[in-house]
């Protein structure tokens, strides 16, 4: 073992050294370190075994886990260290010793790897606060990384973020999609088109208008993303809404607190009322998360279909939902925008309620076509990026700092 040089790390990412070991020693199962900042840590022995970047331990190529936990060593280290390199060396009895990388480490007593880092907190607006939706370049994001990493920011923060100038073509929505991730098939396809279609399994594909809504409540796992791209719009009618679901919510909770305990815990059931699948979900209107935020909005008119609830919750359960979409309609919280060929917006489906005008059909042509992405692809997204921008140009390279 070269000790003058530090050891790698499970990651591909790159884990800079913000803060160097000074000393290590053993208690019982645990590795107690100290830092040259003067803060102190301790880590568990076995998480210590099991997270060496040694090929007994974890795959130099995939970076999984080969190391069985029957495998994990839990007998207590025999001993503890900083290397010439200023590694954590940790040893068992008869083998082996460990090395660790203190960037690795520190970034794990800093919650480095935890699921909302990368995640940017979503940032309310109303209208007065938001003017119109925040537009980006399309060919730009489709061939440039950094202006996919600006667009795909904005999506996280403000909900949603139009491309303007992309070809309006059949084949666009789902280019842009890929450029997020993977795209999220469901019971309307890989991609949709919102036409008059004769045989219409959703009032989207008429010319009804559509309140506020998200798409697709009837799954247990709704897609966190939609994309809609206009390929024609020759007709006056049809404006677009889009709506922050975050905003309306929070001023509920705010003014009525009777209001969004009923939003928060009454149930309804979602359905979608098709001759081929039978598809059905319930939850509240607004789903909260564990720190009490909420995390998804399930407000569609058209495929909800019981409350699922006792008797005597109906009455509140039917103010508050009549509440919510009073509020929906209040114009500090929307964007009315007509659709232009080559237009795409990108929303975060269970925050963005999304609805149109109706339209007369005669009145001219009007076709979108959409397509769904789930959430975690905008995260990885975004966590790829700012990997570049740490790594410099040496995107997803690997290797330690
Ligand atoms: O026609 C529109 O503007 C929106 C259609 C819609 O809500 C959808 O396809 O999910
Ligand atoms: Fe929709």
């Amino acid at each position: 073992v070269d000790d003058a040089v530090l050891p790698g790390h499970p990651d591909f990412e790159t884990h800079p050294v913000v803060r160097h070991l000074t000393t290590a020693r053993t208690e019982g199962p645990w590795v107690h370190v100290a830092w040259d900042d003067g803060s102190a840590d301790r880590f568990y022995g076995p998480f210590l075994h099991e997270n060496w970047f040694d090929p007994s331990v974890t795959s130099p190529d995939t970076r999984q886990r080969q190391l069985e936990p029957r495998q994990v060593r839990m007998d207590d280290p025999v001993g503890a260290d900083v290397d010439g390199a200023g590694a954590l060396v940790v040893s068992w009895a008869g083998g082996p010793t460990t090395r660790h990388h203190p960037g690795w480490l520190h970034h794990v007593v800093t919650g480095g790897h935890r699921p909302d880092v990368g995640r940017p907190r979503p940032v309310c607006w109303s209208t007065s606060g938001l003017a119109g939706l925040p537009t980006f370049d399309g060919p730009a994001v489709l061939a440039d990384d950094e202006a996919l990493a600006e667009w795909a920011a904005a999506v996280a923060v403000h909900g949603l973020g139009r491309l303007e100038g992309l070809h309006a073509g059949p084949d666009t929505v789902l280019a842009v999609a890929e450029r997020l991730g993977v795209v999220r098939a469901t019971h309307f396809g890989r991609r949709f088109d919102v036409v008059i279609a004769p045989e219409n399994e959703s009032n989207a594909y008429t010319a009804l208008p559509l309140t506020p809504h998200v798409d697709i409540a009837t799954r247990a796992s709704m897609p966190g993303l939609q994309l809609l791209h206009c390929l024609v719009n020759d007709n006056p009618g049809g404006v677009s809404t889009m709506v922050d679901g975050f905003s309306v919510v929070e001023a509920i909770r705010v003014a009525d607190p009777g209001v969004y305990e009923a939003l928060t815990t009454l149930v309804w059931v979602h359905t979608n009322r098709s001759t081929v699948t039978d598809l059905r979900a319930s939850s509240p209107v607004v789903v909260l998360d564990d720190d009490g935020r909420p995390a998804e909005i399930r407000l569609s008119n058209g495929t909800r279909a019981l409350p699922d609830m006792a008797d005597d919750d109906l009455p509140r359960a039917y103010t508050a939902l009549r509440h919510m979409v009073d509020a929906v309609a209040a114009t500090d919280y929307r964007i009315e925008t007509h659709w232009r060929a080559g237009d795409l917006v990108a929303f975060m489906n269970g925050r963005i309620l999304h609805g149109r005008a109706g339209f007369d059909p005669d009145a001219g042509g009007r076709h979108l076509q959409g397509c769904y992405v789930d959430a975690d692809d905008l995260w990885s997204c975004l966590r790829i990026a700012a990997r570049r921008e740490r790594a410099g140009s040496d995107a997803g390279g690997g290797g330690p700092a």
